[in-house]
């Protein structure tokens, strides 16, 4: 586990010292795009439709998310947030929040999120995923980087597929395979999700830390991989994540797509989403709300996300910086 990740680090460790101009780029990987702050108004687009996963949830354009302060942007930061002033009436459909995706679409990269703080506390159900440009879904595939409910405290990463895509149970990850079928017309489109094994790689203690990074690799060849690194890690140089190392380390996910889940035939270029719903078909399934002890506050979710304002203070994504890297002489 942890320890491996440090012996990575001893190994590499005269090489990273005499060698350090050559971390960035990495041995693979060209940084093509570095979104901070303003960039994101400019690259990401507001969306307004109805929560597809039935979330009580108002997403708001990017006007409205601006001039109430749902969506607030610096040099440095960009946040995006629910509100936490209001009820919600019955008659309405749901708090207001906000789900963005990128103009630009993806395919073979590695995707290096700094975060600050994730949404957290009971009824929330944040993610940040990427999906297929083309669809309709789930052509093209969807990739779960960062998911949870409620007061969950380990991240989840799954992938969405059509049929014929299926995860071998044991493989090099870290984290803990919960279902191995990806095609999402099975087990009630559950994916094949991996837990991951920190437990604070999601919710209240990933964010008592000040957050730290998740790295995506999309790769045709590799196929799918996900690494949490804390921002105190040995695999971190001047603040940033050494990706050589990284990609040398084991992941806390790992989706293989040779055997049993062809990549040309399930994915694409992917577009990134961040969204921010509450309730819905997973945080508010009967079952998952009064499993949790946010049940003991309200007796459904969609009730303590109409009347409870202000249990959503700490339900908003603060993000240093989203850059991506493409491999070696791919200009797309
Ligand atoms: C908007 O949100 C930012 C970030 O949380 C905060 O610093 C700022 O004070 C807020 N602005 C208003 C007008 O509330
Ligand atoms: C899945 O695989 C089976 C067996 O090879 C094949 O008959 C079926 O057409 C495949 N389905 C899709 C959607 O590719
Ligand atoms: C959940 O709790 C509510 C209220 O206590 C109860 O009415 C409902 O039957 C429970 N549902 C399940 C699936 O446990
Ligand atoms: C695709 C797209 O709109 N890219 C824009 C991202 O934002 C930068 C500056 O913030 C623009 O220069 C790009 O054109």
């Amino acid at each position: 586990m942890y320890s491996t990740r440090c012996a990575f680090l001893l190994a590499f460790a005269s090489l990273v010292v005499v060698n350090a101009q050559s971390l960035f780029p990495s041995l693979t990987y060209n940084l093509i795009v570095s979104h901070i702050g303003y960039d994101f108004l400019g690259n990401f687009s507001w969306e307004t439709a109805d929560d597809p996963t039935n979330g009580r949830v108002n997403y708001v354009d990017k006007a409205t998310a601006l001039n109430d302060n749902l969506t607030f942007v610096s040099d440095h930061k960009f946040i995006m947030r629910a509100d936490d002033t209001k009820k919600v009436a019955k008659s309405a459909r749901g708090r207001d929040s906000v789900r963005i995706h990128s103009l630009d679409a993806y395919d073979d990269a590695l995707f290096v999120l700094d975060i600050f703080h994730m949404p957290e506390g009971c009824a929330t159900w944040p993610a940040w995923w990427t999906l297929s440009e083309e669809g309709p879904w789930p052509y093209g595939g969807e990739i779960d980087i960062i998911e949870g409910v409620n007061l969950g405290q380990g991240n989840l990463a799954s992938l969405h597929t059509t049929p014929n895509c299926t995860m071998p149970k044991a493989r090099s990850q870290r984290g803990f395979t919960k279902s191995t079928s990806c095609d999402t017309s099975v087990n009630s489109n559950q994916g094949c999700g991996v837990s991951f094994p920190d437990q604070d790689s999601y919710g209240t203690n990933f964010n008592a830390m000040g957050g730290g990074f998740y790295i995506m690799e999309k790769s045709s060849t590799k196929g799918v991989s996900v690494w949490f690194i804390t921002r105190d890690s040995l695999l971190l140089l001047g603040g940033e994540p050494v990706l050589d190392l990284v990609l040398l380390s084991t992941p806390d996910a790992y989706f293989p797509t040779v055997n049993n889940c062809d990549y040309s035939k399930h994915f694409n270029a992917h577009s990134i989403v961040f969204d921010l719903t509450f309730c819905g078909d997973w945080a508010g399934s009967e079952s998952v709300w009064n499993a949790s002890t946010c049940a003991t506050k309200a007796s459904t979710c969609n009730s303590f996300v109409d009347n409870n304002p202000s249990e959503f203070t700490e339900a908003y994504w603060e993000i240093n910086s989203l850059k991506i890297y493409t491999p070696h002489g791919l200009l797309r």
